[in-house]
């Protein structure tokens, strides 16, 4: 192949990474506008040089004809999220897509390669509308943790340095660096968990304020001054003491007292 060939034979990849770039982006803003939060981070993408297709070409056996079916990766996409929880979603919503077929997975979060690497890999295939018309295209997204993401970019610079020989010591501290990284996505879910739940807590809370003290109103509504003024001394009771369960079950009795109420009042 001469160069011009690669030059037109990298053109559609090209196109794919730079439209899928723009999708994927366009997600990330949708969702949070329409949920206020996204789990895309941020997004990344690159046609793969020509000498590592070669490269890759080599190493796999796959025939310099055979390379659109061969290789894989050639257009590459990386998707960052902040937890890992949120790559599950992320490949939920990748599966539901109508512009873009899956082809496979794999899971290098479950089963982590031997080198200490993590991310969830999914193998599209995408049309691209071409001068010449329709062409489909293999895409390889990566969907990863920003840890992971940050381990794995310092990983692939040190082979790079080190032409995939690396000392063994640093093989070592970079194995060290890999249960780091996975620590820390450990972590930061187990906190994100514990605000959401303490989140839902003050909402529980304020709603079961708002509760009582409408219903309280809705008793001097009815001329229970009595009942009223004592429900009230409680809730302040309660109120001091931080005591939600009580505060609800507080509510129930009001909710019984009106419901008394209205129907002596008929
Ligand atoms: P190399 O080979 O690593 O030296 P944008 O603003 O969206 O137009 P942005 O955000 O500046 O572009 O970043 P871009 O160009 O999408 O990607 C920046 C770098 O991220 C690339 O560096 C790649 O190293 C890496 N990268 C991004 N996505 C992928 C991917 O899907 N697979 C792989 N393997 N690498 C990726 P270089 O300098 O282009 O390449
Ligand atoms: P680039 O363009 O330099 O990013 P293989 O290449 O045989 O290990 P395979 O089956 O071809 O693997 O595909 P796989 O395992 O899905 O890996 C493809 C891409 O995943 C790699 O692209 C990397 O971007 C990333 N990756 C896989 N393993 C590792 C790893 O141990 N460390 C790091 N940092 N990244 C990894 P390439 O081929 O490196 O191309």
């Amino acid at each position: 192949m001469d160069s011009r060939d690669w030059n037109k034979f990298l053109l559609p990849y090209a196109q794919a990474v730079e439209e899928l770039k723009v999708k994927f982006k366009t997600l990330r803003a949708e969702l949070k506008s329409r949920e206020g939060y996204s789990p895309i981070e941020f997004v990344t993408g690159r046609i793969k040089r020509i000498s590592s297709i070669l490269d890759k070409a080599k190493k796999l056996n796959v025939p310099m004809d055979q390379l659109e079916t061969g290789i894989e990766d050639i257009a590459g996409i990386r998707i960052m999220c902040q937890f890992e929880g949120d790559i599950d979603r992320m490949a939920e919503l990748i599966k539901q897509r109508e512009d873009m077929k899956l082809v496979y997975c794999k899971d290098y979060i479950t089963h982590k390669k031997e080198s200490g690497y993590r991310s969830f890999h999914i193998i599209v295939e995408y049309p691209v509308q071409t001068a010449l018309g329709m062409k489909k295209v293999l895409a390889e997204i990566q969907i990863r943790t920003l840890a992971m993401n940050f381990w794995a970019t310092i990983e692939h610079s040190l082979n790079y340095k080190y032409k995939g020989a690396l000392p063994p010591d640093v093989t070592k501290r970079l194995s060290k660096a890999a249960e780091a990284a996975y620590l820390l996505d450990k972590e930061m879910s187990s906190i994100r968990e514990e605000i959401m739940e303490s989140q839902k807590l003050f909402e529980d809370k304020s709603n079961v304020v708002s509760k009582v003290l409408n219903d309280i109103q809705q008793l001097y509504f009815y001329h229970r001054v009595r009942e009223a003024v004592t429900y009230q001394l409680r809730f302040n009771e309660l109120w001091e003491q931080e005591d939600i369960w009580s505060l609800k079950q507080l509510s129930l009795s009001i909710e019984e007292a009106i419901i008394r109420a209205k129907r002596e009042s008929r």
